[in-house]
């Protein structure tokens, strides 16, 4: 199949962890393309990720809402944008376990109001190439069992408010390219980790907790088990689709890496004591198993079999390697932590 190949892509959520790794990837590799990245920058959203490409001439920054369709009406066609890549959201489970409606109007109606525009925009342009590629989660399956996989046909069954906002956004997406023929694409990835990570989700949590020894909050038993993807590699595979992609299909994203949380939180505990020149076990003692999250999903395995025989991509990074690294990128980036834990980069953004 012939590649897709834009001049010019419309990121969304582009200044949050993944989007923000995606941006930077995909201009090294494209230094061809014009990147505009639409970003309201809330709480998660932080302009110092993408400091590397902020002066590259290929690159442009509106603070703005996806749910505000006049400026993406404006953007669309002001910009001739080609491919939307769409990973705003409102992406902590906990925080949609206190506040769920900002998951709805974020995740659900942002989402809509960019397909409407995208369907406008694309019928005015006589059906011109164009992809809207929705970046998903494998959350929408629900929860596994001891074994099993997720696949592409596994029936949706999202347990939290914000797997659920994920999920209603997904069927949109295939509700536009059914009914209306939009050229959609739609990605379900399993937990990503790496730099920039915002420290609220487990593993920059950690970190932080263990280098400023604080508790180390494990919800549960800790053996909840989830499917740990670089972040690299998600991108790689997001670009992949975007150019490989057939119209209306949807693919699975996953590292087969499949880890119990204490097990992950023990190995970070191992390696910082090791870092920090500290005691053996004096990590593993900030350990506090704590009250579980409500409807806490068991465990997550993505089959990632579709994309790798249809598409050819495989994740090139190795776990124990790329957690090392990340480890390392927050220890080095400590001036990062203490800005976004003190929310002092939303002062000058
Ligand atoms: P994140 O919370 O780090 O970043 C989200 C970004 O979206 C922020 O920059 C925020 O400012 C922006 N945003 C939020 N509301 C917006 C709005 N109304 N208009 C414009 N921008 C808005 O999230 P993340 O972890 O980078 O996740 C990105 C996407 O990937 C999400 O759609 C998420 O569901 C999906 N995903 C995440 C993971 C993961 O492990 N983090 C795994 C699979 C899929
Ligand atoms: O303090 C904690 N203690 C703990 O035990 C936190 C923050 C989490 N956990 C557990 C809950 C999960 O089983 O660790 C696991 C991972 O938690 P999160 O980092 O919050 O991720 P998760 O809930 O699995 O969701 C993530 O992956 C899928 C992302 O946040 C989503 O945006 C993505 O869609």
């Amino acid at each position: 199949m012939e590649n897709f190949t834009p001049n010019t892509i419309l990121v969304t959520g582009g200044a949050g962890f993944i989007g923000s790794n995606f941006i930077k990837n995909f201009m090294d590799c494209n230094p061809g393309c014009k990147v505009i990245n639409l970003d309201i920058l809330t709480y998660a959203g932080n302009l110092e990720n993408l400091k590397s490409v902020e002066n590259m001439q290929n690159y442009r920054f509106i603070k703005g809402d996806i749910a505000d369709s006049k400026l993406v009406a404006r953007l669309l066609t002001e910009e001739n944008i080609d491919a939307i890549i769409h990973f705003a959201a409102e992406s902590h489970v906990d925080r949609s376990i206190t506040g769920p409606e900002i998951f709805v109007k974020t995740n659900v109606l942002g989402t809509q109001i960019l397909l409407e525009e995208s369907r406008k925009y694309w019928n005015e342009g006589k059906n011109k190439p164009f992809r809207f590629l929705q970046i998903s989660t494998d959350e929408v399956y629900g929860s596994l069992g001891e074994t099993g996989f997720f696949r592409e046909d596994t029936p949706l069954a999202p347990n939290s408010p914000y797997s659920a906002s994920k999920a209603a956004a997904d069927m949109l997406v295939r509700a536009y390219h059914e009914t209306f023929g939009l050229p959609t694409l739609n990605t379900r990835c399993s937990n990503n980790y790496g730099p920039f990570q915002f420290p609220e989700k487990l593993i920059p949590l950690m970190i932080n907790n263990i280098i400023n020894k604080k508790p180390l909050p494990v919800y549960g038993d800790g053996q909840n088990v989830r499917d740990w993807l670089h972040v690299k590699d998600h991108s790689t595979a997001v670009e992949t689709v975007l150019k490989k992609g057939k119209p209306g299909s949807l693919f699975n994203i996953g590292g087969n890496n499949e880890w119990k949380n204490i097990d992950i939180v023990n190995l970070i505990c191992d390696t910082l004591d090791k870092k920090l020149g500290r005691e053996q076990s004096e990590g593993r003692q900030l350990i506090t198993l704590v009250k579980d999250r409500q409807g806490h999903d068991k465990r997550y395995a993505i089959d990632a079999a579709k994309i790798k025989n249809e598409l050819g991509w495989a994740p090139a990074h190795k776990f124990q390697e790329g957690i090392i690294e990340t480890i390392d990128w927050y220890l080095e980036n400590q001036d990062w932590v203490r800005n976004v834990t003190s929310g002092e980069y939303r002062n000058y953004q």
